[in-house]
């Protein structure tokens, strides 16, 4: 049956499990969905689509634009976007909202694992690095994180587990019956 298309726009702290989360996302719709579903995420993203962009404002702006865009097209066709940035700025996260909306529906989901979390986990180390001043502007430690303020969906990883914040998600879109 014909569906619209969606965008679920994942946004959190590095660490926060973002990338996780997504992925348990997708293995569930593709059980679930003809549907053709791709996934822009971060690592990923700035490999190819955002090449050259560094983690200033400005950069960090132009990467969420870019991938907003891409994911409108997806949208356009009927397909879905998951998307997995940190997406830091609430006024970038907005311009994808808006791009995104004009085909289909945004689903901003903030991945709310607490800094706390995200830094004692430290899977690549990079909070270690930001502390010791290794590396500069790193979003939580000395370069903002703006929280959403009205996300579809809020999660934190560190009080339930994977499988459990993926249900959520796919609970929230059927009863949007966009799943
Ligand atoms: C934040 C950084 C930085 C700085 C490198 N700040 O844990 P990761 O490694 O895999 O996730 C982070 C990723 C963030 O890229 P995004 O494209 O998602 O960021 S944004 O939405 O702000 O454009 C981290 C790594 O890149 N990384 N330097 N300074 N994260």
């Amino acid at each position: 049956q014909a569906r619209q298309g969606f965008s679920l726009f994942f946004t959190g702290l590095s660490g926060s499990g973002k990338s996780t989360l997504a992925q348990a996302v997708l293995a569930r719709l593709l059980e679930t969905s003809s549907r053709p579903v791709t996934v822009l995420d971060g690592d990923e993203v700035r490999r190819h689509l955002s090449k050259g962009l560094g983690f200033s404002r400005e950069d960090r702006d132009a990467n969420i634009t870019r991938i907003g865009y891409v994911a409108s097209e997806v949208v356009r066709h009927g397909g879905i976007a998951i998307c997995a940035p940190i997406a830091p700025y609430a006024g970038a996260r907005a311009d994808a909202r808006q791009l995104v909306e004009t085909h289909g529906r945004f689903v901003e989901i903030h991945v709310s694992t607490p800094l706390e979390v995200c830094e004692a986990r430290d899977r690549k180390g990079l909070y270690a690095a930001a502390r010791a001043g290794k590396i500069k502007g790193f979003t939580g430690i000395d370069d903002p994180y703006e929280t959403p303020q009205s996300p579809e969906l809020r999660l934190d990883t560190s009080t339930m587990t994977v499988s459990e914040a993926a249900d959520r998600v796919v609970d929230w879109l059927r009863q949007e019956e966009l799943a």
